[in-house]
Formats: structure tokens, sequence, C-alpha cells
């Protein structure tokens, strides 16, 4: 128990150093910077239009993957966090309940144009389960790595927000396998391909390098309250 709590302790204070490092640019990104609502749930988009431009409110929950579904147990999931780190590691089931557990309510917004409000997520900060790899201090981009073989890559100062989660519930039950079960990543504040669902590995990177749909056309940064879609023009 004293150990569970000093571990505890480490990884509260790994986090904090690496939000210092990064909170100058955390101000300057969009969704911070213009006050739009940061997606962690109803105080954060009070007076601010429900939603993102050209998106439309759904109730329902719809599925967007590449087609596979890999049907990976709790007992069978491991996430590894390697690249640019002091202590690359392979968590577990068990490795990830013993990090801090967190409740948050966020939107939901797919790049084709759906979006769904006030979803009720646990998991776990990704910032903690990064911060306890200890990134180097050149570390500013992740690209995360899925079960179905899909990737896709955000840089650190969204990667450290606080509702950025690894969540393995929505609406108080478990996160079901077409929505990314047992483990996957949400990113409130970015399009929703960039939380990559069945995540297996984050890799901590130097430059920058492109996920699956940001080398097909999608935005690199793309921030719904700003209708940044696309890197390049549609035609
Ligand atoms: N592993 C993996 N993660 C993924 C995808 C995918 O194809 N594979 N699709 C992305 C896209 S485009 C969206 S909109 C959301 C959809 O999540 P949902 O199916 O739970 O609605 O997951 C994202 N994460
Ligand atoms: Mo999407």
């Amino acid at each position: 128990m004293g150990e569970d709590r000093s571990k505890l302790e480490r990884v509260v204070e790994a986090r904090m150093k690496l939000r210092e490092r990064f909170e100058a640019r955390m101000r300057s990104t969009p969704s911070v910077a213009d006050e739009r609502p940061q997606g962690s749930g109803p105080p954060n988009r009070h007076g601010m239009p429900q939603l993102p431009p050209d998106q439309y409110l759904t109730k329902k929950w719809p599925v967007l993957d590449l087609g596979v579904k890999p049907l990976v147990s709790r007992e069978a999931w491991r996430l590894t966090i390697d690249g640019a780190c002091e202590a690359p590691r392979v968590l577990t089931w068990d490795d990830l309940m013993a990090l801090e557990q967190v409740e948050d309510v966020s939107d939901f917004h797919c790049v084709t144009t759906w979006s769904k409000l006030d979803i009720r997520w646990r998991g776990v900060r990704l910032v903690d389960a990064i911060a306890s790899a200890q990134p180097r201090e050149d570390a500013g981009f992740l690209l995360f790595h899925a079960y179905d073989g899909y990737t896709t890559n955000i840089p650190m100062e969204e990667a450290v927000k606080a509702d950025v989660l690894l969540a393995y519930e929505a609406e108080g039950e478990p996160l079901l396998i077409e929505h990314g079960g047992p483990v996957r990543v949400i990113t409130p504040q970015l399009y929703a391909w960039k939380g990559a669902k069945w995540i297996k590995r984050i890799e901590l990177l130097t430059e920058d390098r492109l996920g699956f749909w940001e080398q097909n056309g999608y935005s690199n940064s793309a921030h719904p309250w700003r209708n940044d879609r696309y890197s390049r023009p549609r035609w």
C-alpha cells in the first residue's frame, strides 16, 4: 500500500513536470487560446454554441473504423509506451488500474460531421500513462498504434490535456468492442479520429510523424472549433 502510494505520487510529480514543459504550447493551441469549449463537459460549453461548425447532433453512437474490429480481452491487452523516453514500459490491465482513475464528461466530434455530446467516460489520463514512462526532454509528439493496424498522431501539448483519456468505460459500461474496447484513446478537443480505438502502443517521438488519416488528406491539427478538417484542398 505504502509502495503503491509513492508510485502514484511519482506519477503525479512526473505529470506536473510534463505539463509544465508544455504549458506555453498548450495555451497557444487554438482550442485553449480562443476559449472555445475544451471538451470537458457542459461547463466548458457554457455560453458557447453547442456544436462546432458544420457538425450535426446525433443521439446514436455511430461506429467508424477501417473494417476490422480486433478482439482483445482485458487480460490479453497490453499497452507499450516506448520511443523517446527513459523508462519504456508495457502496461497490463492491472498496471492501468494502478494509475489514478478518473471520470469525465466530454464531447465527441467526428470529421464526417456527427457529434455526440456529454459522453461519460471512465479511464486513466493519458498524461499519467505517458509520464510513467518518463518522456525525454525532446519528446514532443506521439504516434498511436492500434490492434487493427490503425495509426494516428498528436503533439504532446494535446496529449497532456486533462480530458484526454485512456478510456475503458462509457456511460458506466465497459467500452464495447466496436467502440475500441478494452481501451481506447479519446481526444475531446480534436476530431475523434485522433483517438485510437484498441490502443496497443504509444510511440514517443522527437519529430512529428503522420498517422493513417493524416497521410490521407485529413488535417494534422484537427480542431473541430476551427472547422480544421483537411490538410489540402479537396478537388
Ligand atoms: N484503431 C482505430 N481507431 C480509430 C479508428 C479506426 O479505424 N481504428 N477510427 C477513428 C475514427 S475516424 C473515428 S470518428 C472514431 C470513431 O469512434 P467510434 O467508432 O467509437 O464512434 O475512432 C477513431 N479511432
Ligand atoms: Mo471519423
